[in-house]
């Protein structure tokens, strides 16, 4: 693996072709923006280009699926993958047998710890979103951003962000959703798309998570534990659990916020912090990774264990 800086990674797209872009699974604004916003870009300089997704694209995300950028099958003969937003193997999914004997050629990320297989390496670790690396390598290459591109690099970044609200979102940040604005991007819409439409589903599920929420250490620590029998009878959709993560990170005093949920016969955790305590090292403990204020990991068990763990896990912490 090779650090590259924005000038190697432009002569680098310049040079090849082919490209197939990942996403990882269980996909946000910020990979799915990336993806689409990447490879409008490679299109425009007048290459071959894809983008992949091991999962459905949610309903919500659903304005980024056009004119044929998303294949919901890996193409058979790859000339140059390259992966979006993707620190992991195991946030690949389905598609993660692909690195087992190959690398990607270039791997462009924001998370603090990226383990892909990679030839190049193009990280800022200290951006909210990965839709700003897009932007700033589209600037390098001096590519034209028409309105679809700035749309799927504001939905990137908005995502991330939470709406421009997060640590770590830069004056920059607010400078380059100007930009998008300029081009026409409907970001109300987008705003209300991301943040204000919530299914009924989502709704029992906040219902439930309300009332399976305790606090821990003096209310610094939030859990919100959805149990395999009520996951099971509410029928939801694993893309369904993300407007969970707001409820336990609002409540004063809460410095780290945990959503507990089953998945694939194991327990998602979803981790938040507010203020200094860093997630992702926690997450490392149980080989996951993310970002200081945003983490997650995969348990090997029930979630009533996966919860009792985490919180002995936390004592001391705080
Ligand atoms: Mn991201």
């Amino acid at each position: 693996m090779n650090s590259i800086s924005y000038k190697e990674a432009a002569a680098f797209l310049k040079e090849r072709d082919g490209f197939v872009v990942f996403t990882h699974a269980n996909p946000d604004g910020d990979t799915i923006g990336s993806a689409a916003a990447l490879v409008r870009i490679l299109r425009s300089l007048g290459k071959r280009a894809v983008a992949v997704c091991a999962d459905p694209i949610p309903q919500k995300l659903s304005f980024m699926d056009s004119d044929g950028i998303f294949t919901t099958e890996l193409p058979k003969d790859i000339d140059t993958p390259i992966s979006v937003d993707v620190a992991s193997k195991a946030v690949l999914g389905a598609f993660g047998a692909f690195c087992d004997n190959q690398s990607f050629e270039l791997t462009i990320d924001h998370h603090k710890i990226n383990s892909l297989p990679c030839k190049r390496l193009l990280v800022r670790d200290n951006y909210i979103a990965n839709g700003e690396i897009i932007y700033e390598l589209a600037l390098e290459l001096g590519a034209d951003i028409d309105k679809d591109t700035a749309t799927a690099l504001y939905a990137a970044i908005c995502s991330d962000s939470g709406g421009f609200r997060y640590a770590n979102t830069r004056a920059e940040t607010y400078e380059y959703a100007a930009e998008f604005i300029r081009k026409g991007v409907d970001f109300v819409l987008i705003n209300k798309l991301l943040f204000e439409r919530k299914s009924p589903k989502q709704i029992d599920l906040e219902r439930v998570a309300y009332n399976t929420l305790s606090l821990h250490y003096n209310g610094k620590l939030a859990v919100v534990a959805i149990d395999e029998d009520t996951a099971t009878s509410l029928g939801v959709a694993d893309s369904d659990y993300d407007v969970l993560n707001q409820i336990p990170r609002q409540i004063s005093g809460v410095e780290v916020s945990a959503v507990l949920r089953p998945r694939d016969g194991a327990t998602k955790v979803s981790l938040r912090s507010n203020e200094y305590f860093d997630v992702a090292e926690f997450a490392k403990r149980y080989g996951g990774g993310g970002h200081i204020h945003a983490a997650g990991y995969r348990f090997e068990g029930r979630v009533k264990d996966a919860a009792s763990n985490l919180i002995n896990d936390m004592d001391g912490a705080f």
